[in-house]
């Protein structure tokens, strides 16, 4: 087992969370066989997470690609009393912790496991429904820059976007160059009314035949909520996480209901985990859950959500966070193989940069916002050994060790910034 830290660069982007770092970190994880065969995976990065990994050597090593079910009982036992990931004012999971670390050793040992008999990721997974899977084009009120620092800047290549026309601009921009059908935005940061307006903008801009979604991830109030939907009805065709926890989310369906406004709330913080369900659909929480095999526990747990989704009536799409192309191709096979994924997927991929890419070939490239289904043997994408030794160097060269949106608002933007959930 390897582990190799990489930093990429990452623009300044905002959301209810703070502005993203300079550099956003992700580990690599390579498994090899005892008779040379590679699997890859990527994950979160940064130094708790690389000791996460590190913790767990011991039960990976020696042990067998194909006995999943065993590999994460031991990983979860090893990590039975290792301190939770915590976000301020969010429902935290017990289990983050071995859920991610498994997560990230279920993609690289069925990526090892599809490479020695020669077949496609997605074949282990039940085999694909779908030969390309569609992404949204994903904005964020955005700061100038490119992301990366010193004499590693990089270009500004979609510029500030701090009103609803500089959103329409960078939605254009991202369109132009990806194609995406779809479109997310990333709220929570200004007056909701103003994102509101940016709402409106999109629809007036790209008309109805392009489906919008906004995501404020929890900043505003019930009352707030209860605003800004009704402004939106006709407009957004799904709402995400605008207030907090499973209660909050209940309460404002229910008081959607009663006034007519008929926008399904998805999530992917109320909802983090399967433990989450019973309490969600008890109360009707959400009506579209955003799964992530990176945290939700590998690839077979989202395929799992998918016919627990059925079963529940829930509709079901794939939350995403600043990576490169291993991870996007992991969430290509998992989206190919799981029926119940009928919506677009979310992806972070265009805001890094082509410099940073690790995998052989450079970019993986979207095409009328969707990526191809690889036929390749694993992931159909291998590690471009220079690329990633420059990423491990660029990871000991800049200074930041964990994800702190915080951290950079105090710098950048307001000295005195803390989450505050709700804000609005
Ligand atoms: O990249 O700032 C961000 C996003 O806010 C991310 O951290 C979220 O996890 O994209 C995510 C979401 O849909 O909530
Ligand atoms: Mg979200």
């Amino acid at each position: 087992m390897t582990v190799t830290p990489v930093a990429i660069a990452d623009p300044p982007l905002r959301s209810s969370y703070g502005l993203h770092a300079p550099y956003a970190l992700r580990a690599i994880v390579e498994l090899r066989s005892e008779d040379g065969v590679v699997g890859i995976s990527e994950t979160r990065g940064g130094d708790k997470m690389l000791a996460d990994l590190e913790r767990v050597r011991d039960v990976v090593v020696g042990s067998d690609a194909r006995g999943l079910t065993h590999l994460q009982e031991r990983v979860t036992a090893a990590h039975a009393a290792t301190a939770r990931n915590t976000v301020p004012g969010e429902r935290t999971n017990p289990r983050d912790v071995p859920l991610r670390v498994y997560g990230a050793l279920e993609v690289a040992a069925l990526d090892l496991v599809a490479r020695a008999e020669g077949v496609p990721f997605c074949d282990l997974l039940g085999g694909r429904v779908r030969d390309t899977v569609a992404f949204c084009g994903y904005l964020f009120y955005k700061h100038a820059g490119g992301g990366g620092e010193g004499d590693d800047a990089r270009e500004d290549v979609y510029g500030e976007a701090l009103t609803p026309g500089a959103i329409v601009a960078q939605a254009r921009a991202l369109r132009a160059r990806y194609g995406f059908a779809s479109l997310k935005l990333k709220a929570g940061v200004l007056d909701p009314e103003v994102e509101a307006d940016a709402m409106l903008a999109l629809r007036d801009a790209f008309g109805p035949g392009v489906p919008l979604r906004i995501d404020p991830n929890c900043a505003w109030t019930h009352d707030t909520a209860l605003r800004v939907v009704e402004r939106l009805h006709g407009v957004v065709e799904i709402v995400e996480d605008p207030v907090s926890g499973i209660g909050g989310m209940g309460a404002l369906v229910a008081a959607m209901r009663e006034r007519g406004i008929a926008i399904p709330l998805a999530s992917n913080v109320a909802v983090t985990w399967f433990d989450d369900i019973p309490p969600a659909v008890a109360c009707d929480a959400v009506q579209m859950i955003l799964g992530d095999h990176h945290f939700w526990g590998g690839p077979r747990a989202i395929t799992d959500l998918g016919r627990l989704c059925e079963t529940f009536d829930l509709q079901l799409a794939m939350h995403s966070n600043s990576h490169l192309g291993v991870s996007l191709m992991a969430m290509v096979h998992v989206a190919a193989a799981t029926p119940q994924l009928r919506y677009v997927c979310d992806t972070h991929y265009p805001w890094q940069d082509a410099r940073d890419e690790i995998v052989e070939g450079g970019r993986v490239a979207i095409v009328d916002g969707a990526v191809a289904v690889p036929t390749a043997p694993g992931l159909g994408v291998t590690l471009d050994r220079d690329a990633l030794a420059r990423g491990r160097e660029r990871y000991e060269r800049q200074p930041y060790r964990k994800r702190d949106d915080t951290a950079e608002m105090r710098k950048h933007v307001d000295p005195a910034w803390t989450r505050t959930v709700p804000a609005w």
